[in-house]
Protein backbone atom coordinates (compact mmCIF):
# COMPACT_ATOMS: atom_id res chain seq x y z
CA UNK A 1 0.00 0.00 0.00
CA UNK A 2 0.92 3.44 -1.14
CA UNK A 3 -0.10 6.88 0.26
CA UNK A 4 0.08 9.84 -2.01
CA UNK A 5 -1.10 13.21 -0.28
CA UNK A 6 -1.44 16.81 -1.73
CA UNK A 7 0.22 19.18 1.44
CA UNK A 8 -1.55 22.64 1.29
CA UNK A 9 -5.01 22.18 2.22
CA UNK A 10 -4.58 18.07 2.87
CA UNK A 11 -2.13 16.85 5.45
CA UNK A 12 -1.50 20.75 6.31
CA UNK A 13 -4.28 23.44 7.50
CA UNK A 14 -5.25 25.70 4.89
CA UNK A 15 -4.63 29.14 6.82
CA UNK A 16 -2.21 27.74 9.39
CA UNK A 17 -0.84 25.11 7.78
CA UNK A 18 -0.74 23.06 10.81
CA UNK A 19 -0.25 19.35 10.89
CA UNK A 20 0.69 18.19 14.59
CA UNK A 21 -2.70 16.22 14.52
CA UNK A 22 -1.73 14.03 11.78
CA UNK A 23 1.91 13.21 13.51
CA UNK A 24 0.50 10.10 15.26
CA UNK A 25 -0.71 8.78 12.23
CA UNK A 26 2.17 9.49 10.05
CA UNK A 27 4.32 7.54 12.96
CA UNK A 28 1.89 4.63 12.74
CA UNK A 29 2.57 4.61 9.00
CA UNK A 30 6.08 4.49 9.18
CA UNK A 31 5.95 1.78 11.65
CA UNK A 32 4.29 0.04 9.17
CA UNK A 33 6.67 0.55 6.49
CA UNK A 34 3.81 2.29 4.55
CA UNK A 35 5.36 4.95 1.73
CA UNK A 36 3.93 8.64 2.06
CA UNK A 37 4.58 9.98 -0.78
CA UNK A 38 3.87 14.10 -0.79
CA UNK A 39 2.67 15.04 -3.86
CA UNK A 40 3.00 18.99 -4.03
CA UNK A 41 2.77 22.34 -5.69
CA UNK A 42 5.60 23.48 -3.27
CA UNK A 43 9.42 23.44 -4.23
CA UNK A 44 11.88 21.04 -3.42
CA UNK A 45 13.37 23.03 -0.86
CA UNK A 46 9.95 23.54 1.36
CA UNK A 47 9.01 19.62 1.43
CA UNK A 48 12.50 18.98 2.33
CA UNK A 49 11.55 21.30 5.56
CA UNK A 50 8.58 19.07 6.45
CA UNK A 51 9.93 16.03 5.70
CA UNK A 52 12.42 16.79 8.52
CA UNK A 53 10.11 18.36 10.57
CA UNK A 54 7.43 15.14 10.27
CA UNK A 55 10.00 12.56 10.11
CA UNK A 56 9.12 11.49 6.53
CA UNK A 57 11.72 9.27 4.39
CA UNK A 58 10.06 8.10 1.31
CA UNK A 59 10.36 9.71 -2.40
CA UNK A 60 8.13 12.92 -2.96
CA UNK A 61 6.92 14.71 -5.57
CA UNK A 62 7.27 18.57 -6.51
CA UNK A 63 5.78 21.84 -7.96
CA UNK A 64 2.77 20.18 -9.50
CA UNK A 65 4.31 17.20 -10.67
CA UNK A 66 7.19 18.76 -12.36
CA UNK A 67 9.87 16.50 -10.79
CA UNK A 68 10.31 12.94 -8.70
CA UNK A 69 12.80 13.52 -5.84
CA UNK A 70 14.02 9.30 -4.41
CA UNK A 71 16.57 9.78 -1.67
CA UNK A 72 19.22 7.39 -2.94
CA UNK A 73 19.48 5.74 -0.04
CA UNK A 74 15.67 4.51 -0.56
CA UNK A 75 15.12 0.51 -0.03
CA UNK A 76 11.57 0.92 -1.75
CA UNK A 77 12.26 0.26 -5.10
CA UNK A 78 15.80 0.03 -7.87
CA UNK A 79 16.66 3.37 -8.57
CA UNK A 80 16.08 4.48 -12.11
CA UNK A 81 18.76 5.78 -14.28
CA UNK A 82 18.71 9.75 -13.86
CA UNK A 83 21.45 12.40 -12.06
CA UNK A 84 21.47 12.92 -8.70
CA UNK A 85 21.20 16.02 -6.77
CA UNK A 86 22.09 16.79 -3.08
CA UNK A 87 21.28 13.17 -2.20
CA UNK A 88 18.51 12.31 -4.72
CA UNK A 89 17.56 10.80 -7.48
CA UNK A 90 16.34 13.17 -9.79
CA UNK A 91 13.15 12.33 -12.31
CA UNK A 92 12.46 15.26 -14.03
CA UNK A 93 8.99 15.23 -15.89
CA UNK A 94 8.06 19.38 -16.12
CA UNK A 95 10.67 22.82 -17.53
CA UNK A 96 13.09 24.28 -15.82
CA UNK A 97 12.03 27.32 -13.89
CA UNK A 98 13.86 29.45 -16.20
CA UNK A 99 11.40 28.67 -18.98
CA UNK A 100 8.52 28.93 -17.18
CA UNK A 101 9.64 32.56 -16.13
CA UNK A 102 10.07 33.51 -20.03
CA UNK A 103 6.75 31.40 -20.72
CA UNK A 104 4.53 33.62 -17.94
CA UNK A 105 6.30 36.83 -19.44
CA UNK A 106 5.49 36.01 -23.13
CA UNK A 107 1.61 34.95 -21.96
CA UNK A 108 1.38 38.36 -20.27
CA UNK A 109 2.58 40.14 -23.65
CA UNK A 110 -0.18 37.99 -25.35
CA UNK A 111 -2.93 38.53 -22.99
CA UNK A 112 -1.89 42.47 -22.85
CA UNK A 113 -1.84 42.23 -18.82
CA UNK A 114 0.85 42.26 -16.30
CA UNK A 115 1.06 38.75 -14.74
CA UNK A 116 3.51 38.97 -11.78
CA UNK A 117 4.90 36.00 -10.41
CA UNK A 118 7.18 34.31 -7.79
CA UNK A 119 9.87 35.18 -9.21
CA UNK A 120 8.64 39.09 -9.65
CA UNK A 121 8.39 39.44 -5.73
CA UNK A 122 10.75 39.67 -2.65
CA UNK A 123 10.62 37.81 0.16
CA UNK A 124 8.93 40.24 2.27
CA UNK A 125 5.76 40.36 -0.24
CA UNK A 126 5.92 36.26 -0.33
CA UNK A 127 5.08 36.46 3.29
CA UNK A 128 2.68 38.61 2.52
CA UNK A 129 0.77 36.94 0.09
CA UNK A 130 0.68 33.94 1.93
CA UNK A 131 1.27 33.85 5.67
CA UNK A 132 4.22 31.75 5.37
CA UNK A 133 7.45 32.75 7.51
CA UNK A 134 10.26 35.00 5.85
CA UNK A 135 12.36 31.26 6.14
CA UNK A 136 9.61 29.26 4.43
CA UNK A 137 8.87 32.07 1.68
CA UNK A 138 12.51 31.68 0.61
CA UNK A 139 11.77 27.83 0.32
CA UNK A 140 9.16 28.79 -1.65
CA UNK A 141 10.49 31.21 -3.78
CA UNK A 142 13.51 28.73 -4.35
CA UNK A 143 11.72 27.55 -7.25
CA UNK A 144 13.26 24.97 -9.80
CA UNK A 145 10.27 24.04 -12.46
CA UNK A 146 7.08 26.38 -12.38
CA UNK A 147 6.03 29.63 -11.58
CA UNK A 148 3.35 30.22 -9.18
CA UNK A 149 1.43 33.57 -10.65
CA UNK A 150 -1.60 35.61 -9.03
CA UNK A 151 -4.45 34.98 -10.52
CA UNK A 152 -5.68 37.71 -13.07
CA UNK A 153 -9.21 38.60 -11.44
CA UNK A 154 -10.44 40.28 -15.27
CA UNK A 155 -9.17 37.20 -17.76
CA UNK A 156 -11.75 34.60 -18.12
CA UNK A 157 -10.08 31.24 -17.18
CA UNK A 158 -10.80 30.06 -20.85
CA UNK A 159 -8.77 32.81 -22.35
CA UNK A 160 -6.14 32.26 -19.43
CA UNK A 161 -5.50 28.29 -21.00
CA UNK A 162 -5.71 29.32 -24.12
CA UNK A 163 -2.75 31.37 -24.57
CA UNK A 164 -1.32 29.14 -22.00
CA UNK A 165 -1.67 26.29 -24.44
CA UNK A 166 -0.36 28.28 -27.42
CA UNK A 167 2.73 29.02 -25.83
CA UNK A 168 3.09 25.09 -24.62
CA UNK A 169 2.41 24.96 -20.97
CA UNK A 170 0.10 23.82 -18.74
CA UNK A 171 -1.84 26.14 -16.46
CA UNK A 172 -3.37 25.00 -12.92
CA UNK A 173 -5.52 28.14 -12.38
CA UNK A 174 -6.42 28.61 -8.20
CA UNK A 175 -8.36 31.14 -6.26
CA UNK A 176 -5.28 32.93 -5.14
CA UNK A 177 -2.42 31.84 -7.69
CA UNK A 178 -2.25 30.08 -10.85
CA UNK A 179 0.68 27.78 -11.64
CA UNK A 180 2.59 27.57 -14.95
CA UNK A 181 3.86 24.69 -15.68
CA UNK A 182 5.49 22.33 -18.29
CA UNK A 183 3.49 20.41 -20.44
CA UNK A 184 4.82 17.45 -19.71
CA UNK A 185 4.59 17.53 -15.62
CA UNK A 186 1.69 16.53 -14.16
CA UNK A 187 0.35 15.07 -10.76
CA UNK A 188 -1.27 12.15 -12.31
CA UNK A 189 1.76 11.11 -14.36
CA UNK A 190 4.38 11.27 -11.34
CA UNK A 191 1.94 9.14 -9.53
CA UNK A 192 1.76 6.52 -12.77
CA UNK A 193 5.44 6.94 -12.71
CA UNK A 194 6.12 5.98 -9.06
CA UNK A 195 3.70 3.30 -8.56
CA UNK A 196 5.50 1.36 -11.79
CA UNK A 197 8.58 1.82 -9.70
CA UNK A 198 7.14 0.54 -7.03
CA UNK A 199 5.53 -2.35 -8.52
CA UNK A 200 8.78 -3.55 -10.53
CA UNK A 201 10.20 -4.23 -7.34
CA UNK A 202 6.96 -5.73 -5.68
CA UNK A 203 7.85 -9.99 -4.50
CA UNK A 204 5.97 -11.78 -7.00
CA UNK A 205 4.36 -8.43 -8.26
CA UNK A 206 1.83 -8.30 -6.48
CA UNK A 207 -0.39 -5.48 -7.00
CA UNK A 208 0.11 -2.51 -4.82
CA UNK A 209 -3.51 -0.77 -3.13
CA UNK A 210 -2.44 3.13 -3.60
CA UNK A 211 -4.52 5.98 -1.70
CA UNK A 212 -4.51 9.66 -2.60
CA UNK A 213 -5.35 12.48 -0.83
CA UNK A 214 -6.52 15.99 -2.27
CA UNK A 215 -8.44 19.32 -1.74
CA UNK A 216 -7.87 21.07 -4.78
CA UNK A 217 -8.86 20.60 -8.76
CA UNK A 218 -4.95 20.73 -9.01
CA UNK A 219 -5.27 17.48 -7.30
CA UNK A 220 -7.64 15.97 -10.01
CA UNK A 221 -5.58 13.73 -12.58
CA UNK A 222 -3.22 12.70 -9.19
CA UNK A 223 -7.50 11.18 -7.56
CA UNK A 224 -7.90 9.81 -10.93
CA UNK A 225 -4.65 7.26 -10.93
CA UNK A 226 -5.12 6.03 -7.23
CA UNK A 227 -7.62 2.68 -6.42
CA UNK A 228 -9.09 5.03 -3.21
CA UNK A 229 -9.27 8.90 -3.90
CA UNK A 230 -10.47 10.67 -0.71
CA UNK A 231 -11.36 14.67 -0.77
CA UNK A 232 -10.26 17.00 1.97
CA UNK A 233 -12.53 19.45 2.52
CA UNK A 234 -12.12 23.15 3.79
CA UNK A 235 -14.52 24.26 6.90
CA UNK A 236 -16.89 25.33 3.88
CA UNK A 237 -17.19 21.57 2.22
CA UNK A 238 -15.29 19.76 0.13
CA UNK A 239 -14.43 21.60 -3.47
CA UNK A 240 -17.02 21.39 -6.03
CA UNK A 241 -15.06 20.17 -8.88
CA UNK A 242 -13.80 16.88 -6.51
CA UNK A 243 -17.37 16.90 -4.39
CA UNK A 244 -19.64 15.82 -7.73
CA UNK A 245 -17.04 12.88 -8.30
CA UNK A 246 -18.23 10.30 -5.95
CA UNK A 247 -15.23 9.83 -3.71
CA UNK A 248 -15.04 9.44 -0.22
CA UNK A 249 -14.59 13.29 1.80
CA UNK A 250 -12.66 13.08 4.85
CA UNK A 251 -14.91 14.05 7.92
CA UNK A 252 -12.95 17.33 8.52
CA UNK A 253 -10.22 19.65 6.99
CA UNK A 254 -6.88 19.41 7.77
CA UNK A 255 -4.72 18.12 9.27
CA UNK A 256 -7.59 16.21 11.35
CA UNK A 257 -9.38 14.99 8.63
CA UNK A 258 -6.25 13.76 6.49
CA UNK A 259 -5.74 11.56 9.79
CA UNK A 260 -9.15 10.05 10.26
CA UNK A 261 -9.47 9.72 6.40
CA UNK A 262 -5.98 7.53 6.44
CA UNK A 263 -7.12 5.19 9.23
CA UNK A 264 -10.37 4.22 8.49
CA UNK A 265 -9.58 3.55 4.36
CA UNK A 266 -5.67 1.98 6.02
CA UNK A 267 -8.53 -0.21 8.48
CA UNK A 268 -10.65 -0.99 4.98
CA UNK A 269 -7.42 -2.04 2.65
CA UNK A 270 -6.02 -4.11 5.16
CA UNK A 271 -8.86 -6.11 6.30
C1 LIG B 1 1.80 28.10 -3.58
O1 LIG B 1 1.00 26.96 -3.63
C2 LIG B 1 -0.31 27.02 -3.08
C3 LIG B 1 -0.93 25.61 -3.10
O2 LIG B 1 -0.08 24.69 -2.52
C4 LIG B 1 -1.22 27.94 -3.87
O3 LIG B 1 -1.19 27.92 -5.11
O4 LIG B 1 -1.97 28.69 -3.23
C5 LIG B 1 3.23 27.64 -3.91
O5 LIG B 1 3.99 28.71 -4.31
C6 LIG B 1 3.92 26.99 -2.74
O6 LIG B 1 5.29 26.82 -3.05
C7 LIG B 1 3.74 27.79 -1.49
O7 LIG B 1 4.23 27.08 -0.38
C8 LIG B 1 2.28 28.10 -1.25
C9 LIG B 1 2.10 28.95 -0.01
O8 LIG B 1 0.77 29.21 0.25
O9 LIG B 1 1.74 28.80 -2.37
Amino acid sequence: CIIFTDLDGTLLNGETYAYQAALPTLAKLADQGIPVIPVTSKTRQEVAQLRQDVGLRDPFVVENGSAIYIPIDHPGFALPPGDDVDGYRVLQLGCNYVTARAGLKAIAQDLGRPLKGFGDWTVDQVVQLTGLSFTEAKQAKAREFTEPFMTPKNVPADQLREAVAAMGFRVVIGDRFSHLIGSEAGKGHAVRQLVQLYQASSPEALPITTIGLGNSPNDLDMLENVDYPIVLPSAHGPHPQLADRGWQVAPAPAPEGWAIAVETVLAAVMA
